[in-house]
């Protein structure tokens, strides 16, 4: 195993302040007693191609979400959360083989998922997650 390498040079400038310094942690309670942890997210993980969507699942309870777009295509994909006719969350343009993430707070209803990109929804990237 080599070890060759490594990041050097990278000579300060003399007198620089770099390091910020850092926050505070988080203040241990006083009582001693942890904080619960938080309840877990549940993930959908929507896996695009042409022309399709994919989703992990397809029902989820109602409260934070995490929606992954994951593009197992050729080209470029996004990712459009409506809820009757709104717009709940989006991801911009996807490369292939790229993921991205976010974060919805959705409430009990049908959410309709699909790509933005002209034709693609109307070829088969749409689907449907049934939240509550
Ligand atoms: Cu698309």
């Amino acid at each position: 195993v080599s070890s060759a390498g490594g990041s050097t040079g990278g000579t300060p400038a003399p007198g620089a302040p770099l390091a910020e310094p850092l926050a505070p942690a988080t203040p241990a309670p006083p009582g001693g007693t942890p904080p619960a942890p938080p309840p877990s997210v549940p993930h959908v993980l929507i896996t695009a191609d042409e022309w399709s969507f994919s989703l992990s699942r397809t029902s989820v309870p109602a409260g934070k979400v995490v929606l992954g777009l994951v593009n197992h295509g050729q080209d470029e994909h996004n990712l459009n959360a409506t809820s009757e006719g709104s717009l709940a969350g989006s991801l911009p343009n996807t490369d292939p083989g790229e993921l991205r993430q976010l974060t919805l707070d959705m409430h009990a209803g049908s959410y309709k998922l699909f790509c933005s990109l002209p034709e693609h929804e109307s070829r088969g990237m749409r689907g449907t997650l049934t939240v509550g």
